[in-house]
């Protein structure tokens, strides 16, 4: 054996941006042959500058994971048999051909897991796999995940992307509510090594605050943690709004003529002072106050919050909020404030107008739920599959999604899942949800294939764009997930088993080159010229170097011969930095009136739920919260030793005061139980956790005989979601509450 950190003569180093969160770290990637011998952080990637975490290191376990499935696999019954591409190919032609003529097209169901938004296949083409669906069930992680910032940016900008973000490295004043991106490494907040980042922001004299109902790492960092009771978070909001008009604070600064809608914000904020809410917050007036003042105070300042306050009953208000106090205090689209990111591969040719958003055009069968930017909330999918009746679901397709273990009521769900007529997952593991799949697809190891982070340079806190190509040869028998989608999107269409790739691929791109002669730096051009210039690529490449060279840095196909084209990015590694995010309002706005929205109707409607649960005990005597481990990834990374050895992480967390009333001892069993279901699990007896609040980990519970992760089976945990139910949702954004969760605990 060798010593890790010698150079062999085999040895090749190249770099690739980390796809495994929203961080983008570059990695610095020692190979040998076809295997990564060390993973490093790339000290010289432009965003990242040498930043990794633990996850990103285990890319290489995860390549050679023996667990992973790496040939299509086919279920009869309980056996599992390896199969040919043609063959599984075939068969889901034959079954869903059948469902689809005898049921309709609503009958099959689609559902996208969260790792679709940081691969380059997926993010192309899921688009086209769910045009050729052509169904109303469309599911996905965003009803679990992010909808509700996703619907108030919509309501107050105009679009589900128009999202701002801190601007951490020049702020004075970071308040975060419901996020710990000392473990998440942040999230619709692109921002590699953000322990650096806050560091630094402390270190230059600014404050760090964080509203959490638990002393996370992040709030252990900050000068100051106010431990919120979970829910509340509109209210403390609402009280900082109060205080900023009382004491004469509120003004829009630079965006002022923009603004509508100030008024009806303040007439709303007005029975909301800190003294009504300080109760039900946990958090008291002073405190609230004093905050308010702060904010106002800071040169600059920005507001950021995140899943704590997105998957709870009131995401959208919280969510609205958090801009809506943006905006108040001068903050929004300010250097230091809350910036939109103009990303390398955004739309250009804005008027500053748009269509807006408009909800509900389709809605669920069984509870009448609205449809959100096209898909609907996965709290109804359980139900949609048991409801006989024209429309039930019978056949379903997930594309790296594991629904059976990251939505709530995952018991319903998992039995659910059981009764389908047929089910084909686009997967790499023989998870709690694959095992139910008759035919799991998986794409191929992840150094064969291009990366470029579509989705989340969008909400990058700086501008900037790095592509990695592919780093090691297809293996035979391997298919590139891009190519799973389209001939699944090709059977979909009627096109059979094998239609061909290459026309359907030429067709996606053919209307995206149609679109972008319509507008921006090739407006005008001749659509066949610009393809020809295209053809040298096909796949997704071909797609991201359109989207380049016809967005704000792009070289317009000529109109701009230093501008940027993917080779441009092949030529640099390590990426290419194209500054600090710039203001742009009123361009980036997409509302109608062309107006930031202060006060859009729906959450104006919403404010009196909010009234009403004030004065209500908030959620009964104990409630349930999450939280995310840094060695952990949603529900599909433990089957990697090295990040799940040790210290067990799928715990219940319980402050000292309540382990002492419900007799529950550090380190044993307790039984957690709610309306939808129990689990059994050891206690961690912490004041880290406020009293009145437990906390456990999503993504845990892998004891199932039929999984196929071996690893993970010896750190089985148990699985958060049975206690989460899908009877709570947040009703502007059809959005899951998973935490908050009315629970009740005692020794197992
Ligand atoms: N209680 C509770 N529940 C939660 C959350 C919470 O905070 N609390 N968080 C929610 C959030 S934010 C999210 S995003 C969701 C995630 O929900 P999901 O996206 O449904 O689940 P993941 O755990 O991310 O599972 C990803 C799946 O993709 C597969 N996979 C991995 N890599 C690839 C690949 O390259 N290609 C393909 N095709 N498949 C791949 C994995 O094997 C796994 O099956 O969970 C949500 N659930
Ligand atoms: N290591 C690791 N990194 C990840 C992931 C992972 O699973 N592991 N998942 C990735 C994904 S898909 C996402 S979406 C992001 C999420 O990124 P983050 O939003 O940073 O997620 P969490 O670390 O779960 O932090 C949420 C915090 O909200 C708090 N909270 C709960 N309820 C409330 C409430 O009512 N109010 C307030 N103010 N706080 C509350 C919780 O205690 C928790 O500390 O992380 C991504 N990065
Ligand atoms: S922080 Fe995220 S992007 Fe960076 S190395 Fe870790 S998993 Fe990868
Ligand atoms: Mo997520």
């Amino acid at each position: 054996m060798e010593p890790k950190n010698t150079l062999s003569v085999m040895t090749t180093i190249s770099y690739r941006t980390c796809h495994l969160c929203e961080a983008t770290c570059g990695l610095e990637l020692h190979l040998d042959g076809d295997e990564i011998t060390l993973v490093r952080g790339d000290k010289d990637d432009v965003f990242s500058h040498g930043f990794l975490c633990p996850k990103g290191t285990a890319l290489k376990h995860l390549e050679r994971d023996p667990d992973r499935i790496r040939t299509p696999m086919i279920r009869t019954g309980d056996t599992w048999r390896e199969a040919t591409w043609d063959e599984a190919f075939a068969l889901i032609d034959e079954r869903l051909g059948q469902i689809r003529s005898e049921h309709g097209n609503d009958a099959l169901a689609v559902y996208l897991g969260n790792p679709g938004a940081h691969n380059l296949g997926p993010l192309v083409y899921n688009r086209v796999l769910l045009q050729a669906a052509h169904t109303t069930n469309v599911y996905s992680a965003s009803t679990v995940d992010q909808m509700p910032k996703q619907v108030s940016a919509g309501l107050m900008f105009g679009g589900a992307l128009v999202v701002p973000v801190p601007d951490v490295d020049r702020t004075d004043y970071l308040l975060i509510l419901g996020a710990n991106p000392f473990a998440s490494n942040g999230s619709l907040m692109t921002a590699p090594d953000i322990p650096g980042r806050l560091k630094a922001l402390r270190k230059r004299g600014g404050k760090l605050v964080v509203v959490d109902p638990r002393r996370t790492k992040t709030a252990e960092e900050a000068d100051e943690h106010l431990a919120i009771r979970p829910g509340t978070d509109a209210l403390f909001l609402f009280a900082i709004v109060n205080v900023l008009f009382e004491d004469g604070l509120a003004g829009a600064g630079d965006v002022a003529p923009y603004v509508a809608g100030i008024d009806t914000v303040q007439a709303l904020a007005a029975e909301f002072t800190p003294e009504l809410v300080e109760a039900a917050c946990g958090i008291d007036a002073e405190t609230i106050r004093r905050t308010a003042r702060e904010l106002a105070a800071a040169p600059t300042a920005a507001v950021y919050a995140r899943i704590g306050t997105c998957t709870q009953e009131f995401g959208t208000l919280a969510s609205w909020l958090v801009d809506v106090v943006n905006v108040l205090t001068g903050n929004l689209d300010r250097p230091g404030g809350a910036m939109f990111t103009n990303a390398a591969t955004s739309a250009t040719g804005g008027t500053g107008k748009g269509r807006g958003v408009k909800f509900g055009r389709r809605r669920s069968r069984v509870r009448d739920l609205p449809e959100y930017f096209g898909e609907l909330p996965v709290v109804c999918l359980a139900e949609e599959i048991e409801t006989p009746g024209e429309g039930q679901i019978r056949a379903l397709l997930t594309v790296s999604g594991n629904p059976a273990s990251s939505t709530p009521n995952s018991a319903r769900l998992d039995a659910a899942m059981s009764t389908l007529d047929f089910m084909v997952s686009v997967d790499i593991y023989l998870n709690e949800t694959t095992r139910h799949a008759d035919v799991i697809l998986p794409p191929e190891r992840e150094l064969a294939r291009g990366h470029y982070d579509l989705a989340l340079y969008n909400l990058a806190i700086r501008n900037v764009a790095n592509y990695s190509p592919p780093l090691v040869e297809l293996a035979p028998g391997e298919m590139p997930e891009w190519q799973i989608l389209l001939r699944l999107a090709g059977i979909l269409m009627g096109q059979g088993a094998d239609a061909n790739l290459d026309a359907l691929d030429d067709f996606v791109v053919s209307s995206l080159v149609e679109r972008a002669v319509t507008k921006g730096n090739i407006e005008g051009r001749d659509p066949v010229e610009i393809t020809k210039e295209l053809s040298s690529r096909r796949g997704p490449e071909r797609v991201v170097d359109l989207m380049l060279r016809t967005g704000p840095y792009g070289d317009g196909f000529g109109a701009d011969p230093d501008g940027l084209t993917l080779a441009v990015l092949e030529a640099n590694p390590h990426g290419v930095d194209f500054g600090p995010l710039q203001p742009r309002i009123p361009e980036v706005l997409r509302t109608p009136t062309g107006m930031i929205e202060l006060a859009p109707q729906a959450c104006v409607d919403d404010v009196e739920r909010l009234r009403v649960a004030r004065d209500r005990r908030v959620n009964g005597e104990l409630v349930l919260v999450g939280r995310r481990d840094l060695r952990s990834n949603n529900s599909w990374m433990h089957n990697i030793n090295v990040l799940v050895k040790g210290k067990a992480r799928c715990t219940v967390h319980v402050h000292p005061d309540d382990a002492e009333r419900h007799g529950v001892v550090d380190g044993a069993s307790v039984r957690v139980w709610s309306t939808a279901g129990e689990v059994v699990l050891p206690a961690e007896v912490t004041d880290a956790v406020r009293p009145g609040v437990v906390s456990i980990p999503h993504g845990w519970g892998h004891d199932h005989p039929d999984l196929q992760m071996k690893v993970a089976a010896k750190f089985a945990g148990a699985n958060s979601n049975l206690l989460a139910r899908s009877d709570l949702f947040d009703p502007l954004s059809g959005n899951a509450v998973l935490n908050g969760i009315p629970v009740e605990l005692a020794p197992a």
